[in-house]
């Protein structure tokens, strides 16, 4: 077999029948599937491959299902990445350059990407051709790029952007933003090398004022000035000195160019020694009172001023500092510091933190047996236990003044109002961490004024989107709480850059539309976009778009653009037809931003109906359980992973990665062996098609029920998107059921073959879907797999299935014995089933198990010892003891539903007696325990229900 021939043959024959071309109309439901369009910046991955496996699994099992599906695909060249790497092209970086010869990129080509152009024209091409060789079934006719270099697609996101600024979805404004210095421009989270979700985060910059100048020092938890009790310093640092406005300020050396990106006039005077301001006694804002300014080791000059206010009550750090240094005088003396007067200093009681108490950072710090302030892991673990814990339950004391008896995050709104307004604070930006961006640059932040932003802080904009969320399905469903989490918490969102490709703001053209926010409602272009790809410039406008997809009228759209109204309204009906979607496939690092400005978007320009219907979202691909990465040497491309081993191979490995949020693992091994297992199936395809007996066997039937059940689960499964479960049950251990099918009947029965193999055929054309296709040409069939039914079935009565199990465990179990006891040639065997008194015990049992399954033995004993007859109390009470401790832990969680129904065990091993008989070559028969005679009696006692016990000599 030659599976790249097989491929291409199949993929040919698609493509001729256009197969995946999908029109509106017809009496089948719709099924819309589709997943975040790709950055044009490289080749699609195996991180892409796994999340569009996943939409075009979903595309073809809905097809299965009888839908009318539409799945298209398009590229995003949105933004700065093209721009910035065809930049680094241009000026020869070797790193950029290496990348693209990495890539296979001849020189020649590689010196045409200095222009974004081509990057738009090549990658996508290459997706394109990746994709079709990896079997997606993908509506190609529907594809586009994004940006001003697609008219079409353009004008879209202009009409998009008028329309919510029409209402006041889009606002103006001064806000803090993540911006590169290097390049001058806002930083958004795909413009970043690394630290992708770091945001500027708000300090209050608490202003301490001396002779001559003020220290500053910012804390999150301005609320607690009514507890400060000394300053701290590093005091091995050096600071420096800076002209504020007219004040002067201390501060660390890298706060005056982050002060002057936040709007601050500053001018830098010179270096302050730390040990020099050891001593001194700055006024501290609020309380008015003198403090000391102490050294400290926490203390880091290069985080926000390097100064920091101290309150011991509430501040594991600031209280280990002072703890620290009234246990060492020489310390003190070292610094020049009078001991008496710095082991008078005390925390002071500010706010009751519940539970915690009201000076919660002393308890804390002795409670954890903290050693000094250069403990930093459990002083770390006590700041975030407190500061979590106080923001949540504190309340503030009669201490604090004006805020006294207010919740603590009540209270810090109102006392950092207050400072700022006293002039004795400002508000100062931090970033939450690290962030580089992609021109290499340490980010920092700055406020921006005339910045245009999406209002996703908003309440009203939110709630309708919280609604918008309940309504829909979402898979897994434990992903509800994320999605929740992230609109609470998502706020005004900077929506155009200064920089990169994209759609330019309609009303003002100094602006760029970045990447996160052109891309939230094109699921709707993909209805019409193949549509509008021959339509002039000139017509492509807001009348247009509001007629396709707005309340436009489609009688003046056509007047005033000279387009055919029923090619207008066809288009609209396209929209109406295909729209709201019904699934997005995407990866849950998408959740904090994309999926959720998507649904935003979505309320905000459609009605209700057109609102989306489910996410799906899904982990990233681990290589091996490692993170792929390009250095590691574990990073695939699509087209390489499908030429060294075949699209079905791919798919099949990528499938089995995974299928929940957790991070899927591609295994090499299973990739290794996969191509044999599918080459297996056609030959055993190739050699029992047509074959079996006419006759009809009991056995069959239960085999028709065990496919019937394995279908009804793989129904299920799949309709969750859980196509590695399905593929199991239907691959993996269907087969091992037909195995001892074949072993109780001989010959199988030639329906119930046939039945086997197509069902197995279809069950798994959503992952392979070409080898299903060969397999299901060798069976025979007409048309292709891929428009057949997915398997159909219905959940089997446990009872019939059962009765088999019994047949198949009492076999193992009887050559088990034999094993143990060494013999080889057994002269009789007899199979003793239980009385029904220990099934009786059993179903109680399953009556008093908790969810886990587990039963408590004094509680069966006494519910069931009554029960049992006279005669058998000591069996009995030996019986329930081994049931509790050994046989439930041995039987897994839903043990239960296994003994609900006492079938008829002796009738059902004695109709198979034949089987055993021929298998041991000896005689074989059944008693039921209660009928056992004296030399078999000792054996029976040891029988379970489902479990015979088993005499054999
Ligand atoms: B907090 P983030 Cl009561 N070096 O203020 C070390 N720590 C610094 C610092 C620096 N250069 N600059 C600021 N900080 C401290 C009050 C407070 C603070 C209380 C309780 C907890 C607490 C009084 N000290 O912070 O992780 C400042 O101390 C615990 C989260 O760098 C500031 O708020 O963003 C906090 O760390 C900033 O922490």
């Amino acid at each position: 077999m030659n599976p790249k021939r097989i491929e291409s043959k199949w993929q040919k024959k698609w493509t001729e029948a256009k197969a995946y071309e999908s029109e509106p109309g017809g009496s089948k439901e719709k099924y819309f599937v589709n997943c975040p369009y790709p950055y044009m910046n490289g080749y699609l991955h195996l991180g892409h491959a796994f999340t569009y496996l996943r939409a075009d699994m979903v595309s073809r099992y809905q097809r299965m299902q009888d839908k009318n599906v539409l799945f298209p695909f398009a590229f995003h060249c949105t933004g700065t990445p093209i721009v910035a790497a065809a930049q680094r092209v241009e000026e020869g970086e070797k790193t950029q350059i290496k990348a693209l010869k990495q890539m296979g990129l001849s020189d020649t080509l590689i010196k045409k990407f200095s222009k974004p152009e081509e990057w738009t024209k090549h990658f996508p091409d290459k997706a394109i051709t990746d994709l079709k060789k990896f079997g997606a079934s993908i509506d190609w006719r529907r594809s586009f790029i994004t940006t001003s270099l697609n008219p079409q697609y353009d004008a879209f996101i202009r009409w998009q952007f008028n329309k919510l600024l029409a209402g006041e979805y889009l606002i103006k404004g001064t806000f803090p933003v993540v911006w590169c210095p290097k390049r001058g421009t806002v930083v958004g989270d795909h413009d970043r090398l690394s630290g992708e979700g770091e945001t500027p985060q708000e300090y209050t910059l608490l202003k301490f004022k001396g002779d001559e100048d003020y220290l500053v020092a910012a804390t999150l938890r301005p609320e607690t000035v009514f507890g400060q009790t000394n300053i701290w310093i590093d005091g091995e640092g050096t600071y420096v000195k800076a002209k504020v406005g007219n004040e002067t300020w201390i501060m660390s050396k890298e706060m005056p160019s982050k002060l002057e990106l936040q709007g601050h006039e500053v001018e830098e005077l010179g270096p302050v020694e730390g040990r020099d301001l050891v001593g001194k006694k700055y006024q501290a804002p609020q309380i008015k009172k003198d403090l000391m300014v102490l050294p400290s080791k926490f203390c880091d000059a290069s985080i926000g001023s390097g100064i920091v206010t101290s309150v011991p009550s509430d501040s594991p750090d600031d209280y280990q500092g002072l703890v620290d240094l009234q246990n060492s005088e020489k310390e003190c003396k070292s610094w020049g510091l009078n001991f008496v007067e710095v082991s008078k200093l005390h925390p002071i009681a500010i706010l009751d933190s519940g539970e915690m108490g009201t000076l919660p950072a002393p308890d804390l710090c002795k409670k954890l047996g903290i050693k000094d302030q250069t403990d930093r892991n459990k002083l770390e673990k006590a700041k975030q236990d407190l500061y979590l814990h106080s923001f949540n339950h504190g309340v503030m004391l009669d201490t604090s003044d004006f805020v006294a008896g207010k919740p603590v995050d009540e209270a810090r709104e109102i006392v950092k109002s207050k400072l700022v307004e006293r002039n004795e604070a400002i508000i100062y930006y931090e970033l939450t961490g690290p962030v580089k961006s992609r021109w290499m640059a340490d980010c920092k932040v700055k406020i921006v004024d005339n910045q245009w932003f999406l209002a996703y802080g908003d309440e009203k904009w939110t709630e309708t989107t919280e609604l918008a969320l309940k309504s829909m399905e979402l898979y897994p469903s434990k992903a509800r709480n994320q999605f929740e989490y992230v609109l609470q918490w998502l706020n005004n969102w900077a929506c155009v850059r200064e920089k990169g490709l994209g759609t330019k703001l309609p009303w003002d053209d100094d602006w760029v539309i970045e990447s996160l926010s052109d891309s939230t409602i094109y699921m709707a272009f993909y209805t019409v976009a193949h549509h509008l790809k021959d339509l002039d410039e000139d017509k492509l406008n807001d009348t247009l778009f509001e007629a396709i997809f707005g309340s436009g009228n489609t009688a003046e759209a056509a007047d005033e653009l000279g387009i055919p109204q029923s090619d207008i309204l066809d288009w609209r009906n396209e929209f109406n037809y295909w729209y709201p979607y019904d699934l997005r496939v995407s990866g849950k690092d998408l959740i904090q931003n994309h999926l959720s400005f998507s649904l935003y978007n979505h309320t905000a320009m459609f009605e209700k109906e057109m609102w989306p219907k489910g996410f799906a979202v899904n982990g990233w691909v681990l290589v091996d359980g490692e993170k792929m990465s390009k250095s590691k040497g574990n990073f695939f491309t699509l087209k390489e992973l499908v030429a060294n081993y075949s699209a079905d191979v791919v798919r099949f490995t990528l499938c089995n990665a995974g299928e929940g949020l957790d991070d899927p693992n591609w295994e090499l091994s299973f990739a290794e062996t996969a191509g044999k297992k599918l080459e297996n199936w056609l030959s055993f395809v190739k050699k029992n098609r047509g074959k079996g007996r006419k006759e009809s066997h009991p056995v069959d039937d239960w085999f028709r029920a065990i496919m019937s059940d394995t279908a009804y689960k793989a129904t299920k499964a799949s309709d969750r998107l859980k196509f590695r479960t399905s593929t199991r049950l239907l691959f993996f251990e269907l087969p091992q059921y037909y195995k001892w099918y074949l072993q109780r009947v001989g010959e199988p029965n030639s329906e119930v073959l046939h039945e086997y193999l197509s069902m197995i055929t279809r069950g798994i054309a959503p992952v392979v879907p070409h080898i299903a296709e060969e397999a299901w040409s060798l069976l025979d069939e007409d048309g292709f797999v891929i428009d057949q039914q997915f398997p159909k079935g219905k959940q089997s009565d446990i009872g019939f299935l059962i009765g088999e199990d019994l047949v198949k465990q009492t076999l193992e179990d009887t050559k088990a014995i034999l094993n143990i006891a060494k013999i080889e040639k057994p002269s009789e065997i007899v199979l003793i089933t239980s009385p029904k008194w220990k099934w009786d015990a059993v179903q109680t049992a399953g009556e008093l198990a908790d969810g886990r399954g587990q039963v408590k033995l004094n509680q069966l004993i006494g519910n069931v010892m009554p029960q049992i007859p006279n005669d058998s109390k000591k069996v009995g009470a030996e019986f329930l003891k081994k049931w509790v401790l050994k046989d439930i832990p041995s039987l897994g969680p839903e043990w239960q539903e296994r003994y609900k129904v006492q079938i008829d065990e002796k009738a059902i091993l004695e109709s198979s007696l034949d089987f055993f008989s021929k298998i041991f070559d000896c005689p074989v028969s059944v008693i039921n325990a209660e009928k056992a005679v004296s030399r078999l009696e000792p054996k029976s006692k040891q029988s379970a229900p489902l479990r015979p016990a088993i005499f054999v000599s």
